[in-house]
């Protein structure tokens, strides 16, 4: 095959959507056959997916690709990490899956750490402890008339993958965002998972990208009107796996930022980085495409303008958020900054009033409009996204020469030249569509449509994705050292 269509399904925090790609040694086109809301929705105190709802979206998604065209040549599937479903003995799914940000796992994480040691779960499993990481999920659910019952735990992607295919498997970069992966075999760490006293059962047999999962079942090649046989591909089915490989880098000596809801940011490495300097400092290895290790940490990202957007529309108002951009460039930079890393900010809820009080409890300027509050955001990330560089490159005793971001981010100017500014590095912005283009690329490969290593997935990107480039302003150098200092008070 020297061209092949394929269907990126790509889920996020607030939409989910089908991307369809045409990809081979001299194309590289991403068209978007559909997108669909997805927001929790709050059931009693629990915070909850509608899992059915995007499983619809999907559907409606892949009926729209495969109409275009070539037709469909596969599927792959990507989404958050850490979420899950359970299902019972005849595989039908427990309950409605709940949302890491629901505050279930509150306190899960230290009592789980003073139970397993850090040290121990650091050196296991190499992963950055998030309250929210699937393994404190499965902990806090333990007990519940639904874990009980359930025998099987499948994340997201791996859900939406067994509906369409019948299959049920555990694909790996997502399967290490769960904390229960023995960073050293791959495998799922059967210790961790007898000591918390959790079913073996539960955890899928587990699958690469690039492997075959399965094809699309008759029921559900009927209910989209496609022809079939279509094979579902396992790609990088966590969405910052998919993105990573659609950094447009040459080399290695590159950092990268996928920013979205989140920005994650790190590095690529051969092997993990197990360090006790490193897991003081939260940085994470989850498995990346073709065995690379994703050595990053977790910035709380764009979901602080998010959430602050979403408060100034309750009323029903819209905000333009251009003009917002505009103004806020425009405000005095690094008057106040919070440290966007503290838990304080996970949790849906009012942002403005808690960026309000992490100021006024440091004794900063409390942002008097909302262009103020944006530009604290801004500033905030851009100081954050600088420390995680540097310390991901001290860490793993690595050089970077520049910074890609990728991601929705990539479209935010202001963020992107001040992330350049306070890392003191160039920043090369773009593609917006990261992780559909990474779900597609892994897809195609697996077809033999493209072929070689992430370098030369890397090197077709660039010769078809236009970038933005924004070199660091070093008259600003000296504000940003002191603005990182303003984070530790
Ligand atoms: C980004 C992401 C992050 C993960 C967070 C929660 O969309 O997948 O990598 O830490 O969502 O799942």
């Amino acid at each position: 095959m020297n061209q092949a269509s394929v269907a990126a399904v790509d889920l996020g925090a607030s939409s989910g959507r089908v991307m369809l790609a045409r990809v081979g040694p001299d194309v590289l086109e991403l068209t978007e056959a559909h997108r669909f809301a997805n927001r929790p929705i709050r059931v009693g105190p629990t915070l909850h997916w509608d899992v059915l709802g995007l499983y619809q979206g999907v559907l409606d998604g892949l009926r729209t690709a495969g109409r275009t065209g070539a037709g469909l040549h596969s599927v792959g599937i990507d989404s958050w990490a850490v979420d899950y479903g359970l299902l019972d003995a005849t595989g039908a799914l427990i309950g409605n899956p709940v949302c890491y940000r629901d505050s279930r796992t509150d306190g899960v994480m230290d009592r789980v750490l003073d139970q397993l040691g850090a040290a121990r779960l650091y050196a296991g499993t190499g992963l950055q402890n998030l309250p929210f990481n699937t393994i404190f999920q499965l902990v806090s659910a333990a007990g519940t008339p639904a874990a009980r019952t359930a025998r099987r735990m499948l994340l997201l992607p791996d859900l939406i993958a067994y509906w369409l295919t019948g299959e049920q498997t555990s694909e790996i970069t997502n399967a290490s965002t769960t904390q229960l992966l023995d960073a050293r075999s791959g495998g799922w760490s059967a210790d961790l998972i007898a000591d918390l006293g959790l079913d073996p059962g539960l955890f899928a047999p587990l699958c690469r990208p690039g492997d075959r999962i399965g094809e699309l079942t008759a029921p559900v090649c009927a209910e989209i009107g496609l022809p079939g046989p279509v094979p579902v591909i396992a790609v990088g089915s966590h969405d910052t796996a998919s993105a990573v490989v659609a950094v447009p880098a040459r080399g290695d000596r590159f950092a990268y930022i996928s920013c979205g809801t989140w920005s994650l940011v790190g590095v690529e490495l051969a092997a993990p980085v197990l360090t006790d300097a490193s897991r003081q400092a939260n940085f994470t290895n989850e498995t990346g495409v073709d065995g690379t290790v994703r050595y990053l940490r977790n910035v709380m990202g764009l979901w602080l303008l998010q959430e602050a957007i979403r408060g100034w529309q309750a009323d029903g108002s819209t905000v333009d958020l251009e003009a917002l951009l505009g103004r806020a460039a425009a405000e005095p930079a690094l008057r106040s900054v919070v440290d966007p890393d503290d838990p304080v900010f996970l949790s849906p809820g009012d942002m403005p009033a808690r960026i309000d009080e992490w100021c006024r409890r440091t004794g900063q300027p409390v942002p008097s409009s909302r262009a103020a509050t944006v530009r604290c955001i801004m500033d905030s990330l851009a100081v954050a996204h600088a420390r995680a560089v540097r310390q991901a490159q001290h860490l793993a005793g690595t050089t970077v020469d520049v910074v890609h971001i990728v991601g929705g981010g990539a479209r935010n100017e202001l963020l992107c030249q001040l992330t350049a500014d306070a890392c003191g590095l160039p920043v090369t912005a773009g593609p917006v569509e990261a992780t559909a283009l990474g779900n597609a690329l892994v897809q195609a490969r697996a077809l033999g449509a493209v072929h070689g290593e992430l370098d030369d997935l890397r090197r077709l990107l660039t010769r078809h994705l236009p970038v933005r480039h924004f070199q660091p302003r070093p008259e600003t150098r000296g504000d940003w050292a002191g603005a990182e200092a303003r984070l530790h008070a």
